[in-house]
C-alpha cells in the first residue's frame, strides 16, 4: 500500500466530487497491497547532474531572499498521480520508474522523433536557473532548476506552419499502476502553451532540481517550468509532446474552467473564484509562515509583451 491514509491533506485544487472519487481510489489501493511490494524503486534518485548557473538567474540577480530548503521543496508536492496530498509524492516515488524512459514528439513537425531520455539530456547544455515556481493554491518556492530552453528541442523538431500550440502529456497512471490510480482530474495530465510561450527563452524544458535529476516527486525524468505562470501549467513526468493547429484540451481547465484558464499566468489582480491571487505563502527556511505579495507574471515582466492588446481578466 503506497498512499498514505492518515496525514493526507485536501488540496485547494479540487472540488468535493474529486474528493469522494479520491477516497474510493485510496480504499481500493488498500486492497491491492502485495503488489505494490513488486514495484520497482526509483533508479534516479540522488544523481548528481552537472550544470554551470545562469548568471541571469541568481538569487541576487533576481531578487530573491533565499532558496526553499531543498527538504521543504521536495516533500511539499503536487503531482496527482502519486495522490493529492502535499505529502504523497514523496511517499508515493516509488509507484513508477522514470527508467527507462522515452518521450515522442508528434503532430505538426517535419521531423517527429522518439528520444530516449539520455538522448533529449543532451540536445542541449544544461543551464542552472534559479526560478520561484507559484502554485495557484497561492504558496510558492524558489529553487535551482536545471535545463535549457525549450526552444531548443522545438528547433529540432522543426514545426510545420500549422504549429500554433504544444500539447504536453504526462503518463497516464490508470495504465501505469492501474490498482493504484486515482481519478483527481482527467488523465493524462495535459497542458499546453501557444507557440510564442513555448519558444521563449524563459521555458525550461528541466531535467533537475538542487544540482540533481529531479526526483520521481518533483516530476522524473523530465517535466516543464514555465515562471511566468501558475505551477500547474508545468507538467510533470513527460510522455508526449505534441504541436497542434487547435489550442490543446488541458485537465484543470477541463475539470473546473472558471477557475484554472488556459493562460494561467500569474496575476495578483485576478483572484481565483475561491480566493485571492494577491499575496502568497513562501516555502522559506523560517519555522513561521511567511507571505509576501505576489507579482504579475511572478516578476517576469518582459513576457508582457506576449499578451499585448489581450484582456488578461477574461483571458485569465
Ligand atoms: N503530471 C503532473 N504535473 C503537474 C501536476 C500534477 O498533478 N501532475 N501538478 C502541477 C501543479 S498544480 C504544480 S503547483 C506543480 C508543482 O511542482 P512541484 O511539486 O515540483 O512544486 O506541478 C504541476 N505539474
Ligand atoms: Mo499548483
Amino acid at each position: 500500500m503506497k498512499y498514505k491514509f492518515k496525514s493526507r491533506t485536501v488540496s485547494s485544487e479540487i472540488t468535493p466530487q474529486d474528493i469522494y472519487h479520491d477516497r474510493r481510489r485510496v480504499v481500493k489501493s488498500l486492497m491491492a497491497l502485495p503488489a505494490a511490494a513488486l514495484l520497482p524503486t526509483s533508479a534516479q534518485a540522488g544523481t548528481a547532474l552537472a550544470a554551470a548557473p545562469h548568471p541571469d538567474y541568481s538569487l541576487e540577480k533576481r531578487g530573491y531572499d533565499g532558496l526553499t530548503p531543498k527538504k521543504k521543496a521536495l516533500s511539499y508536492n503536487n503531482f496527482y498521480e502519486l495522490g493529492t496530498g502535499k505529502d504523497d509524492p514523496e511517499f508515493n516515488k516509488d509507484l513508477y520508474s522514470p527508467e527507462p524512459w522515452t518521450i515522442s514528439i508528434e503532430g505538426e513537425v517535419n521531423k517527429p522523433r522518439t528520444f530516449d531520455i539520455d538522448q533529449l539530456r543532451k540536445l542541449a547544455t544544461m543551464e542552472e536557473r534559479i526560478y520561484r515556481l507559484r502554485c495557484v493554491e497561492a504558496w510558492s518556492m524558489v529553487v535551482p532548476w536545471i535545463g535549457f530552453s525549450l526552444s531548443n528541442l522545438i528547433n529540432a523538431v522543426e514545426p510545420t506552419g500549422n504549429a500554433k500550440y504544444i500539447n504536453f502529456l504526462t503518463f497516464n497512471p490508470e495504465e501505469l499502476f492501474p490498482d493504484d490510480a486515482n481519478r483527481a482530474i482527467p488523465w493524462p495530465y495535459s497542458e499546453g502553451l501557444r507557440m510564442d510561450e513555448a519558444m521563449h527563452p524563459l521555458t525550461l524544458l528541466t531535467f533537475g532540481i538542487y544540482g540533481e535529476q529531479l526526483p520521481t516527486q518533483s516530476g522524473a525524468p523530465v517535466r516543464m517550468i514555465i515562471p511566468w505562470k501558475y505551477g500547474f501549467k508545468s507538467g510533470k513526468a513527460l510522455t508526449k509532446i505534441i504541436f497542434t493547429e487547435r489550442k490543446p484540451h488541458t485537465s484543470w481547465n477541463l475539470l473546473q474552467p472558471s477557475e484554472y484558464g488556459f493562460y494561467a499566468n500569474v496575476n495578483p489582480e485576478v483572484p481565483h473564484p475561491r480566493w485571492s491571487q494577491s499575496s502568497e505563502k513562501a516555502l522559506t527556511s523560517s519555522l513561521w509562515v511567511e507571505r509576501r505579495p505576489t507579482e504579475k507574471f511572478n516578476g517576469f515582466d518582459e513576457v508582457a509583451s506576449l499578451y499585448s492588446g489581450m484582456d488578461l481578466n477574461k483571458l485569465f
